[in-house]
């Protein structure tokens, strides 16, 4: 950059801050079989949970009905419940994810 009237560097502003990408929740839902530590297991080892949040996310869905496990870009959001379900599957227990708008 030339240097300006006052003898100083005129330097290119800066880039506008990129938009902040739309974000995911992943939701695990109920059900009356899958035991709670198969829960337990996909909450620390997908999510990356410690065993104390694993536990107190798990009692969340149980009496609620349906809970967030993470909230994530659209894509990573997609696959972590692809994985959860796929896991499950192979499992042979009926838990399921989805994933919802986080607004
Ligand atoms: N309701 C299940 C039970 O009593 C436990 C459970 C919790 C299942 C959370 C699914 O997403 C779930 N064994």
């Amino acid at each position: 950059d030339m240097p300006d009237e006052d003898g100083d560097i005129a330097v290119q502003s800066a880039e506008p801050a990129l938009a902040q990408p739309p974000l995911y929740k992943v939701v695990l839902h109920n059900d009356d079989y899958t035991p709670m530590e198969f829960v337990i297991e996909v909450l620390q080892d997908f999510f990356n949970m410690d065993s104390e949040t694993a536990v107190q996310v798990m009692l969340a869905v149980h009496t609620q009905g349906k809970g967030t496990c993470g909230v994530f870009t659209r894509d990573i959001a997609e696959t972590k419940s692809y994985q959860v379900n796929e896991y499950a599957r192979e499992c042979e227990h009926p838990l399921i994810s989805d994933i919802e708008a986080a607004n």
